[in-house]
């Protein structure tokens, strides 16, 4: 049998069972444990739907024809029944907050990524996934990641909005151009599994594919280690048999493992504030010079000229690059020229990833 007619019997099938199978055609497989909650969520949302609309749909019909216009016959003069009231209000109501507080806490656990979450960039581009790990390698189209480790991927783009899609982590997130979001996940399937932009963003869209490639942990040292790993021979997902990696990206390099002596990605931001003269008015050692120094700043909450207090996070180090007048730290004159279309994307993330490092 053909997967679409599989997909065809699952969907009605799923109408009224709940079987594994029906399970599989009507839902990707759940690789993360937050996957498997919103599944959950998912199908008591979807059963008590279905319970109502049977329900409500079959009195309708029940009563059109019990009461319908008959000769002879006056309809009665029904009273309110209080009774009645404070089920059908008390009942509805308890459902509804089941809903609400079920729903806050597999969102909470969708949005907070633990602490010890592995960051990669990521940078959306017309038409192509890039990704950039700490230790400075970058691929393009598949994401490498460990088994059983939360990651957080921190996403900008280069040019339009993308949107991240992993159905199988059951996560989806804007990629936005000129500030960062974030998804995080921690995979529990070794293999492959499938990533789409899911932001219209101009003609060739729909091959803006990606994989994201759950290395075991042996695998993952090798692949760290500079060794290239046969992802083809990895489990494919199930739930996209057919999927290509990027069609786009088929023509670009493979990635192999990253390149001996490469920089770190934090060694890149190091150079970069060389190359591009942030050096002349600051610091990595907490001396003052024309602007404030980046030692600690990350993280620290910061007085601005004008009283406001903000949190130095990714998107604020940005604003200050691109747009410095934004924001004036207070104490510092606002002099600091702004950098937005002299460093991209990769320099960004490269520059910010070495602020984050001078504890
Ligand atoms: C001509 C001097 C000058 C140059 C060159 C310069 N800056 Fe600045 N920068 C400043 C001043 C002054 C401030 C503080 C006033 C403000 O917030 O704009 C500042 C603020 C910042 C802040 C915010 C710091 C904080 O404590 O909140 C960051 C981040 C920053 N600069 C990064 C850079 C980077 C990266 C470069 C190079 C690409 C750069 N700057 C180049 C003068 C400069
Ligand atoms: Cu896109």
């Amino acid at each position: 049998m053909t997967t679409r007619y599989r997909q065809l019997i699952g969907v009605i099938l799923g109408l009224f069972i709940k079987s594994g199978f029906a399970n599989a055609a009507t839902v990707p497989v759940a690789a993360t444990d937050v996957a498997r909650d919103w599944d959950s969520l998912y199908w008591f949302l979807f059963y008590v739907s279905l319970f109502f609309f049977v329900g409500i749909v079959a009195a309708m019909i029940l009563f059109a024809v019990k009461y319908r216009k008959q000769v002879h016959k006056k309809s009665a003069y029904i009273h309110g029944h209080v009774g009645l009231e404070i089920l059908w209000t008390v009942i509805p109501t308890i459902l509804v907050f089941w809903i609400f507080g079920w729903g806050w806490v597999v969102y909470k656990d969708m949005v907070h990524a633990p602490s010890n979450a592995m960051e990669i960039n990521v940078v959306g581009k017309q038409w192509m996934w890039q990704f950039v790990y700490k230790n400075g390698t970058s691929t393009i189209g598949d994401l490498y990641v460990p088994v059983n480790k939360p990651v957080k991927l921190v996403m900008s783009s280069e040019d339009v909005i993308h949107s991240m899609f992993i159905p199988n982590f059951r996560v989806k997130e804007d990629v936005v151009p000129g500030m960062y979001t974030s998804i995080w996940f921690e995979a529990k399937m070794p293999g492959i599994h499938q990533i789409f932009c899911t932001e219209y963003c101009g003609t060739s869209h729909s091959g803006m594919l990606g994989r994201v490639v759950v290395l075991t942990a042996e695998q993952w040292k090798d692949w760290q280690s500079g060794k290239k790993i046969d992802v083809d021979s990895l489990p494919a997902d199930p739930t996209y048999p057919g999927y290509r990696a990027n069609r786009l990206g088929e023509g670009l390099p493979a990635e192999a493992g990253q390149a001996p002596h490469q920089l770190s990605l934090a060694e890149k931001g190091k150079a970069l504030i060389s190359a591009k003269g942030c050096v002349a008015c600051h610091t990595s050692d907490g001396t003052k010079l024309v602007g404030p120094s980046y030692k600690g700043i990350f993280g620290k909450e910061e007085k601005m000229s004008d009283g406001k207090v903000v949190t130095v996070d990714e998107n604020y180090i940005r604003e200050s690059i691109e747009n410095p007048q934004a924001k004036i730290v207070a104490g510092f004159p606002p002099s600091m020229p702004t950098y937005k279309g002299l460093v991209n994307e990769e320099e960004l993330a490269a520059i910010i990833e070495y602020i984050k490092s001078l504890k």
